[in-house]
């Protein structure tokens, strides 16, 4: 058998019911094959794949907090250090009810190679709980803020794992976070990213994510022949990345036309209007019936089923941005009937392994998350260089750069197929070239 399937059928074996990490790893060693041929009994004498998708360390712990009756609840809660190859461990926290340690490592694989194509010096990291933000007064999500990193802080710094947010984690819980490690630890460094503008947070964080998405999608399709000024997206979620996608979509000339949340999702003929969805997602955390409301031609859909989803509203351009596993081969072979010439994935994740071969089968250029979503850690990146400086540079600074990565992210992972012979296969090109980088440090620094 050969050694990636060996490894393979390993990670199976010993990290059972984590089917989302076990995905993860899947996609990532295919591409890997051609790679890992060249050099198989090296490879293998160093257990280098062994190391590369066994985390370095594992952190669960609990979470006991007090709601505004007085009960008593406890979570779960976790930080996977998966490598620390190339820097500081590096990524965000996730707080929703569907959290387990599957997932989280299955974030964490992600992030190790993410991390690595943005040319920045960072280890790939991720943890979180299944507390949901969601319904809870400001007082119960900081008591439970204050309990997570109460364990939390004695795990993580400046130079040694720097969180940030991810689902259900935005500037209100990075806050409180910040708050209660400072406090314990009487140090005041930049140990979490996506700090709020007054206390070391970066300009263009916010948006990051959403409009390095955008930069790279731009990129990607100039290379192709094709412009985005004219095209219509299609768009799921409607937090953080899903916001600021829209917000670049229509500042480059193109229009979303959906969006979703957990129970639905919305379809505006007009174009999803980005300050309302603000008010009602960030402002009055409500939910998108509420925008529906606003608007007179936007219609809400309940729930979400395979090939009648958002991605059946006929488009040239779809962006998944809320979720892992949520564009099904259904939906695929919808979005190719309908046209649609671009998927580019700005959640991790998103896309099944089926309908990712069915659009690379049918000539639909395919962008995977841990590329085209690298612009939000970059950022993470960008604003722990500010913080060891203490300087803030200006929004046009930190986007300007937030651009010039986005495209050498492109370029590299374009490259890298090119060089293999998979031209346009993305996929292919950013596991190959962010497992390089990774793999040279690991075995420049011996058995670790
Ligand atoms: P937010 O919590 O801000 O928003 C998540 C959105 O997705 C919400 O609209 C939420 O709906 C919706 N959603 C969550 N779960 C589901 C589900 N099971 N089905 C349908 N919709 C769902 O998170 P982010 O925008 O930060 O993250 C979105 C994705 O992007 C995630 O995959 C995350 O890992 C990834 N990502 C985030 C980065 C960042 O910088 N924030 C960077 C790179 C990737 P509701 O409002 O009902 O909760
Ligand atoms: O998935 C991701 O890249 C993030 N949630 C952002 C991580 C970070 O450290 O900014």
């Amino acid at each position: 058998m050969s050694y990636v399937d060996e490894v393979l059928q390993d990670v199976i074996a010993r990290n059972p019911a984590q089917p989302e990490f076990h995905q993860a790893v899947e996609e990532v060693l295919e591409s890997l094959r051609v790679v890992i041929e060249k050099n198989e009994a090296a490879y293998r004498r160093d257990a280098l794949l062994e190391r590369l998708v066994t985390p370095e360390r594992i952190i669960i712990f609990r979470v006991p907090w007090v709601d505004d009756k007085g009960q008593v609840h406890v979570n779960n809660g976790y930080r996977v250090q998966f490598n620390g190859a190339i820097g500081p461990y590096k990524g965000g926290l996730r707080f929703q009810p569907d959290v387990t340690l599957g997932a989280i490592k299955f974030l964490g694989f992600e992030q190790t190679f993410k991390n690595s194509l943005t040319g920045l010096p960072m280890g790939g990291g991720k943890g979180g709980s299944d507390f949901d933000p969601k319904g809870k007064s400001d007082r119960e999500v900081m008591a439970f803020c204050q309990s997570y990193m109460t364990e939390l802080y004695r795990h993580i710094g400046a130079d040694t794992d720097v969180p940030a947010g991810d689902k259900g984690v935005g500037a209100r819980e990075v806050g409180y976070l910040f708050g209660q490690y400072k406090r314990i630890r009487n140090v005041y460094e930049g140990v979490l990213t996506g700090k709020g503008l007054s206390y070391g947070g970066s300009l263009a964080r916010t948006e990051a994510t959403g409009f390095g998405l955008l930069y790279f999608v731009e990129e990607m399709l100039k290379c192709n022949g094709h412009d985005l000024a004219g095209k219509t997206a299609v768009v799921s979620g409607s937090g953080n990345v899903a916001t600021y996608a829209m917000k670049k979509l229509w500042e480059l000339g193109a229009k979303p036309v959906t969006c979703g949340e957990r129970t639905g999702w919305v379809y505006d003929p007009d174009g999803i209007d980005v300050d309302t969805l603000i008010q009602v997602k960030q402002v009055r955390r409500a939910s998108l019936t509420e925008y529906v409301a606003q608007r007179p031609n936007a219609v809400y859909h309940e729930g979400h089923e395979k090939g009648k989803d958002l991605w059946s509203i006929p488009c040239d351009i779809a962006l998944p941005c809320a979720t892992e596993n949520e564009l099904f081969l259904e939906d695929a072979q919808v979005l190719v009937a309908n046209g649609c010439i671009a998927v580019a994935e700005g959640a991790n994740m998103p896309t099944t392994p089926d309908a990712t071969a069915y659009f690379q089968s049918h000539g639909v250029l395919f962008a995977p998350g841990k590329a085209s979503n690298a612009g939000g850690v970059a950022t993470s990146g960008l604003e722990m260089t500010q913080n060891s400086e203490r300087v803030s540079w200006t929004f046009e600074e930190v986007d300007a750069k937030l651009k010039s990565i986005m495209v050498n992210i492109f370029h590299n992972v374009d490259d890298t197929a090119r060089e293999y012979g998979m031209e346009g296969n993305y996929v292919f090109g950013a596991n190959v070239a962010g497992f390089k980088k990774v793999a040279a440090a690991m075995q420049a620094q011996g058995i670790v």
